[in-house]
């Protein structure tokens, strides 16, 4: 049975864990929390993702599944009911992703980190800043942009309020993906500006949809300890079965030694391909701690080497 629970390795205030917690949530799951420090080293972590640092990660026995967008795929085909997709989204909704984790997210998050940066421990800016903004960050070329990032966010919180006009969730009357992938960036903003709820008044509808979504909540989290969870991958053997792609554009092969890293920048992490689609790549590695573990990433946004 423990091999099967879901395993959510996060720290409250991470806005992309929010964005996950709330789907878990729409799904009305019970899952284990394991709580990570919000800065590397995370020494309890590395041994089931292999060097992967980013929030959030799911652990489902020995399978680690790395970044939002592949979290919330599996717990799609885990739990599909009720579905992310009301009125049959697919598809497109991921589409939104690309824009609410990309451009918007730049554009809060710049807002956010200049709002945040009086009182931020200079190790935390240290790392967020190039994590964010790239190798050649600087506090004053971010406050530069921060007016005009503001503006941004304006317009686009403006498309999500004009969305909700008619309706109570971003695709009708049920709560799906797009609510999730908005709602983050919408509490983000509210929890890290000092003037946020004055900001936030301007849109006449998104205050009633983020109690809505506040309303659906989180399911029903349990709380477990780092070292609990390497021992349930040590006792555990992936379950992802082996998976071909014949079309893959970059000719990858089931059993190629590869690494993997997010095309921002980070650890790569290397293993044997697994299975792979246009969606998901699964790489095996060993790890003297927890032996066997499979780790899974999105695509989109990551980058594979041959090695
Ligand atoms: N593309 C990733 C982005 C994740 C991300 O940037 N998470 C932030 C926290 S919200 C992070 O990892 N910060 C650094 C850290 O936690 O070490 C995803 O969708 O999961």
């Amino acid at each position: 049975m423990s091999g099967d629970q879901v395993i959510l390795h996060h720290y409250p205030q991470s806005p992309v864990t929010e964005k996950v917690r709330i789907v878990l949530g729409m799904k009305g799951l019970t899952w284990k929390s394991v709580l990570i420090p919000r800065l590397p080293p995370k020494p309890n972590l590395m041994p089931l993702t292999g060097g992967y640092r980013l929030t959030p990660v799911m652990q489902i026995g020995a399978d680690i599944y790395c970044d939002s967008k592949c979290i919330i795929r599996e717990l799609e085909r885990r739990f599909p009911d009720p579905t992310l997709f009301p009125g049959g989204a697919e598809g497109m909704a991921w589409g939104v992703g690309q824009w609410t984790d990309g451009p918007l997210f730049q554009d809060v998050v710049t807002v956010a980190l200049v709002e945040m940066s009086p009182n931020m421990p200079p190790e935390f800016l240290a790392d967020r800043g190039p994590l964010y903004f790239g190798p050649d960050f600087s506090l004053e070329d971010i406050k530069a942009k921060y007016t005009e990032c503001l503006a941004n966010v304006r317009t686009q919180f403006g498309w999500m309020d004009e969305r909700l006009e008619f309706r109570d969730f971003m695709l009708g009357a049920e709560p799906g993906l797009p609510d999730a992938l908005a709602y983050y960036l919408v509490w983000f903003l509210r929890d890290r500006m000092a003037e946020g709820d004055r900001f936030l008044r301007q849109f006449e509808n998104l205050a009633g949809w983020e109690q809505r979504i506040q309303d659906i909540g989180h399911g029903n989290p349990e709380e477990m300890s780092d070292l609990e969870a390497l021992d349930i991958a040590k006792n555990a053997d992936p379950q992802t079965p082996e998976q071909a792609d014949p079309g893959d554009p970059l000719g990858l092969n089931v059993g190629d030694k590869i690494t993997i890293e997010p095309v921002t920048g980070g650890p790569q992490v290397a293993g044997t391909l697994h299975s792979l689609s246009a969606n998901h790549l699964a790489i095996l590695r060993e790890d003297e701690q927890v032996r066997q573990i499979c780790v899974h990433f999105p695509r989109m946004g990551y980058r594979v080497k041959r090695t």
